[in-house]
């Protein structure tokens, strides 16, 4: 475990060097705060989304409707959206990521969700918050915005959640667009010299390649964290594996996935990244090979690093913290994670500039186009 740049130091006995979260929400105070608000329990990936084979099957996202001009599709505006999201969930980090990347700061407000008591009984809430309520919405559970939109909605109340502040109802959850619709509908707002991450002639081929991204990368973890049966388990291991090398392959030629500029896919493939090694890798069996193990993705890993809204709200130490709870070992995160130095390690230098016609340029930026 070299690599992980650790560590000096004495070794503080895990007893007494508790990583876990910290815990500001009891379970009996957040059961209380449920019952007062009609919230119900979270439903259970393991239990309502798993198919007769053992695998896991995802919830599709509920709220689907499409930012534009058109008949019944939201209106982009300054002001009137909240997005809401979680360190360690990288579904919604993409959204955090791309507004950042975009300047979108002032149009757009967010907050973190984080879990609602100890075991998280009720979904996500904000243990951190005064009273742990959101400060603009003052909802104490994610889930109150979902019932806001939808009474009859029974699936998990999930992040990236966009809320219309007007009307405290969420109405976007689609993970799949929710970036695409920043970088075009929400073009008014962005910082004048925002980065092109969706460039008009390029959108097809960026689609495609998300489209098979999703289940071979951002998805596979997810398949072989959740899944009930060997045989679920080694498909999406082999799916992960084999797109990895593709990869590793793409980004020996090409210094980011669609060549000299950061686009839309590098962010996704990114937060996928990000959490393997510091956090996904433990939920697996024998992996075959860490992020780091890959010359070209771990150097690129590095590259998107150094950009500051990537930096900004990538959370290391939140993805490998474990709580404890009901584990019969501590695990080397459980015991370390704080002592590991990771913004040195992802900040170590690579040359992915000698791969770039611009290499002072990372970003195709609307007005030098
Ligand atoms: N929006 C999607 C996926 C997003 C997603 O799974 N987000 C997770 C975090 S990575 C979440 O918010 N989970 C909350 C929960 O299950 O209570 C869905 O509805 O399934």
């Amino acid at each position: 475990m070299g690599n992980f740049g650790c560590c000096g130091g004495p070794i503080t006995p895990v007893e007494e060097h508790t990583v876990g979260q910290l815990i500001n929400w009891s379970d009996e105070e957040a059961e209380q705060d449920a019952k007062e608000r009609g919230v119900l329990p979270r439903p259970k990936e393991i239990k309502d989304e798993i198919d007769e084979r053992g695998a896991f099957v995802r919830q599709p996202n509920h709220f689907r409707t499409p930012f534009g001009d058109g008949e019944g599709e939201l209106k982009a505006e300054a002001g009137r959206y909240r997005l809401f999201w979680a360190k360690g969930c990288h579904w919604s980090n993409r959204a955090a990521i791309v507004r950042e990347l975009l300047g979108l700061q002032d149009a757009i407000s967010i907050n973190l969700v984080s879990h609602s008591g100890e075991t998280n009984q009720y979904g996500w809430g904000f243990p951190d918050e005064p009273n742990h309520e959101d400060p603009v919405l003052g909802i104490k559970f994610l889930s109150e915005v979902y019932k806001n939109a939808d009474p009859d909605y029974r699936g998990r109340c999930t992040v990236p959640a966009f809320v219309d502040v007007t009307t405290k109802k969420v109405v976007n959850n689609d993970y799949h667009r929710l970036t695409n619709y920043l970088e075009v509908a929400f073009r008014p707002w962005q910082a004048e010299d925002a980065p092109d991450l969706y460039p008009e002639e390029l959108r097809k081929e960026i689609d495609d390649f998300n489209d098979w991204l999703f289940p071979n990368i951002n998805n596979a973890h997810y398949r072989m964290a959740f899944c009930q049966s060997l045989e679920a388990y080694q498909e999406a291991f082999e799916d992960f594996y084999n797109a990895m090398d593709l990869l590793e392959e793409r980004l020996s030629k090409n210094r980011f996935l669609f060549g000299d500029y950061v686009t839309d896919s590098d962010v996704r493939f990114f937060v996928t990244l990000a959490r393997f090694d510091t956090h996904y890798y433990r939920n697996l069996g024998p992996i075959k090979h860490r992020v780091v193990d890959y010359e070209n993705i771990w150097a690129y890993c590095r590259d998107l690093y150094e950009i500051p809204a990537f930096k900004n709200n990538t959370y290391f130490k939140d993805f490998s913290r474990e709580s404890g709870k009901n584990q019969l070992f501590a695990s080397f995160n459980a015991r370390f994670a704080d002592q590991i130095d990771y913004e040195a390690f992802w900040s170590t230098p690579q040359n992915r500039k000698a791969l770039s016609k611009t290499p002072e340029e990372k970003f195709l930026r609307h007005n030098r186009k």
